[in-house]
């Protein structure tokens, strides 16, 4: 017998994805990474990484070996007890996280997401109006990437005007818990108490407007057989990732037009661009940057033996920066055919708000290609560190109307 050996050589690396040194800047680490070998260990916390394209779409694909119902963050849910209930979709696996998907798809379909655009559109473009009529610095983030989704969601939804100001603390604090438990961590769960107390509240049977998703997810739920504290879970699930993705996805693009002068000239002259724009945005940014899986079983990944109960990091932004797969992955093209990457996931847990986040940055981009003539950086970014996120908390711009 010649088995090939399995172990021989995993390079062991120590960087710290989630130090603030790498969240402020990780491209070349991801570089690093991708170049010590198909799969790697991070010392310090004692798992796995895969940073290339082909195996980080590997163990999205492989959701028996892979679990996601130990946790998708660095604790394993099958040693430590989880912070917040799990999520019936991101923190389950089938059959039980087909039925909550289920429930869930027959509400977000097609039809629903073409009946938003009109009035997506209209809300984008009297912003982005107002805001380019102003003049003068303003600041990219809160000004456009916070203020546009943040009308359009939770009216969406169906929340109430009063307490909306909670709901990027709370994403914020969800996206920080899947990292070590490291200052952001911490200071998510002590900074984040409020907001999970008023999410929490929105999320109960009979408090989201009639009409609205929440009141649909309730309704569509109880059908299925759940139970109220499992449809306010699944109703959780919108409330925790589907505002501060979209705000990063939106302030990144504008960071990066505003870098690329001749990719936002070929968005003004060409406003159809605007669905390819947001979509290249979520490859070269990466919102999302990683998630984990837990190996259910002893298995083997491109020559590397991986015991059962072993953690895997995936680094989707550096697989959406693999040169193994995309030409010139460094550059921000907005005209190139970023579909396939993997910033929105891919397999059973693929981003169920994708739709969605695409409806929302293509109006917001359609909206600016309409009425702003040029975009101008006018002052340093100030990155957001989040254990799990990448965006901004502040881009200061110039812009002129059209
Ligand atoms: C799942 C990214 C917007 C709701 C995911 C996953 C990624 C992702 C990478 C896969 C998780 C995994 O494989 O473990 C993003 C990005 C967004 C975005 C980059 C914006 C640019 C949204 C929005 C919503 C949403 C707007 C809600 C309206 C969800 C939910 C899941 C998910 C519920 C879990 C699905 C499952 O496990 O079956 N998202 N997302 N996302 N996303 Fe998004
Ligand atoms: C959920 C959830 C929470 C955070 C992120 C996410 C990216 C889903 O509660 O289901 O998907």
């Amino acid at each position: 017998m010649t088995a090939q050996p399995v172990t021989a050589a995993v390079p062991e690396l120590d960087l710290d994805p989630f130090s603030d040194e790498f969240l402020t800047d990780p491209w070349s680490a991801h570089e690093l990474m991708r170049e010590a070998g198909p799969v790697f260990r991070l010392q310090r916390y004692g798992v796995y990484g895969v940073a290339r394209f082909d195996e980080v779409a590997r163990v999205l694909a492989d959701h028996e070996t892979y679990v996601s119902s130990r946790g998708v963050g660095l604790s394993d849910f099958a040693t430590e007890k989880p912070w917040r209930p799990p999520s019936l979709l991101l923190e389950a696996d089938p059959p039980h996280h087909t039925k909550a998907r289920h429930v869930v798809t027959g509400i977000l379909t097609p039809n629903l997401l073409r009946s938003l655009k009109e009035g997506f559109q209209e809300r984008a473009d009297e912003l982005v109006a107002r805001v380019a009529a102003r003049g003068g610095v303003i600041d990219g983030v809160t000004d456009l990437a916070e203020a546009f989704p943040l009308q359009v969601f939770p009216d969406f939804v169906g929340l109430p005007e009063d307490g909306r100001e909670n709901l990027l603390p709370y994403g914020s604090m969800v996206f920080n818990t899947f990292g070590p438990r490291n200052r952001h961590f911490e200071r998510a769960l002590e900074r984040g108490a409020k907001a999970q107390e008023w999410i929490m509240e929105q999320c109960q049977p009979g408090v989201p407007v009639p009409g609205g998703l929440g009141e649909k997810i309730h309704t569509a739920a109880a059908e299925a057989g759940y139970g109220p504290d499992e449809q306010a879970r699944l109703l959780r699930s919108f409330l925790s990732a589907g505002v501060d993705t979209t705000v990063h996805g939106i302030g990144n693009a504008l960071q990066c037009l505003a870098a690329n002068p001749e990719q936002f000239a070929a968005l003004s002259g060409d406003p159809s661009l605007a669905r390819s724009a947001f979509e290249e945005t979520v490859r070269f940014s990466s919102p999302v940057q990683t998630f984990f899986r837990t190996t259910s079983r002893e298995t083997e990944l491109s020559g590397v033996a991986l015991p059962e109960g072993s953690k895997v990091l995936m680094f989707l932004a550096a697989a959406n920066r693999d040169p193994r797969r995309w030409e010139k992955p460094n550059e921000f093209d907005i005209r190139r055919k970023a579909a396939g990457h993997v910033g929105f996931g891919f397999g059973v847990h693929a981003c169920l708000g994708q739709m969605l986040a695409r409806l929302e940055g293509e109006c917001f981009l359609t909206a600016l290609a309409r009425h702003v003539a040029s975009i101008e950086p006018a002052g340093e970014p100030v990155q957001q560190l989040n254990n799990t996120l990448r965006g901004l908390d502040s881009l200061p711009l110039r812009l002129t109307a059209a």
